[in-house]
């Protein structure tokens, strides 16, 4: 095994041990006689996805709605479009339509007590899918998503291995107020405080999308120049908007500026394989099974765990031929 792969393959173990945090104590109502057991052909669910601001989160969506297709199950879809109001709007129709439980990816993490309450008010679950809202515990379900704060200390790790200790680092935050931009905030700082030569020169919100992300990374070139010699993208998405920046610039993305990004899609692994992103931290979109599986125990009383975290790895260019072949996202 190869240094590299070495590397990667403890970044990963970190991880998994890092998944066993707070909160997995089981909670549910009381569990349902087994002839009155619902199945998946008579239970309606419904989702309220964020948005679709980038390939992770197409892939999400995609595997929500195809897993609901094949379980025979169905699914109330609701699109937010990035506004949490809209997302505030389509709960309460599924309250009002008396759905058996509702999914929600969070937009932000703040502002949802109020709409959380009419929910248990009406008796329907509520199962927190991607990203968590700061909500009391008793106000929804579980949380079906990553760690993203060891995705926010690995994407440091990995920077680490590829820039050595010293670097002048730019940052493309994800959303504001999002649980991901939040803590993949938080946890590079955590591992940045044992480098004191890793600089964060700069840090915006590239908002998780491409055309963001290369605005911001423009700004960051015309303001800082070549003194940036890394850049860390809480997202892919932002990441190529960066790398099409620093190229229409004059510099050589993944060479004379290193970027290290947060989610492992497809274009990530290209991108590895050009030689212009030098790390990929995973993070899976691919929670439809997962989902359903635990709304249908939800909705059968079963005691589910508060958090059911994804298992994810860090990808180098040196996995990108060998892997790319087998991405789903
Ligand atoms: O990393 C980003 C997306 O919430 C984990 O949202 C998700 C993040 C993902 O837009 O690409």
């Amino acid at each position: 095994m190869n240094p590299r792969r070495m590397a990667s393959l403890l970044i990963a173990l970190g991880l998994v041990a890092g998944c066993a945090a707070p909160g997995t104590a089981p909670s549910g109502p009381q569990a349902v006689a087994p002839s009155d057991r619902r199945t998946y052909g008579d239970v309606i669910i419904g989702f309220s996805q964020l948005g679709a601001e980038s390939e992770w989160r197409v892939a999400n969506t995609n595997s929500i709605k195809d897993t609901a297709a094949e379980l025979g199950l169905e699914l109330r879809f609701s699109d937010a479009q990035q506004k949490q109001d809209s997302q505030i709007e389509a709960v309460r129709k599924f309250i009002v339509q008396k759905v058996d439980l509702i999914g929600l990816s969070p937009i932000v993490e703040t502002g949802w007590d109020e709409v959380f309450e009419e929910a248990r008010a009406a008796g329907i679950p509520i199962i927190l899918v991607d990203r968590r809202a700061d909500v009391p515990e008793d106000l929804y379900t579980t949380y079906l998503g990553s760690d993203f704060l060891e995705e926010g200390r690995n994407a440091a790790r990995a920077l680490v291995e590829v820039v050595g200790s010293q670097a002048e680092i730019v940052e493309l935050v994800g959303t504001l107020d999002s649980a991901p931009a939040n803590d993949r905030f938080r946890g590079f700082r955590e591992v940045l405080r044992e480098y004191p030569d890793l600089h964060i020169l700069d840090s915006e919100s590239g908002d998780f999308t491409r055309a963001r992300g290369r605005e911001v990374m423009d700004e960051f070139l015309r303001r800082h120049g070549a003194r940036i010699t890394a850049v860390y993208a809480h997202n892919d998405d932002m990441a190529v908007g960066a790398i099409e920046a620093i190229t229409a610039y004059g510099l050589r993305p993944g060479v004379d500026i290193k970027i290290v990004s947060v989610d492992a899609t497809r274009s990530a692994f290209e991108a590895m394989l050009a030689g212009t992103l030098n790390a990929t931290v995973e993070c899976n979109p691919l929670l439809g099974p997962q989902f359903f599986e635990l709304a249908l125990k939800v909705i059968n009383g079963e005691a589910v765990p508060k958090w059911v975290p994804s298992h994810e790895q860090v990808f180098f260019p040196d996995d990108a031929e060998d892997i790319l072949p087998t991405r789903g996202y």
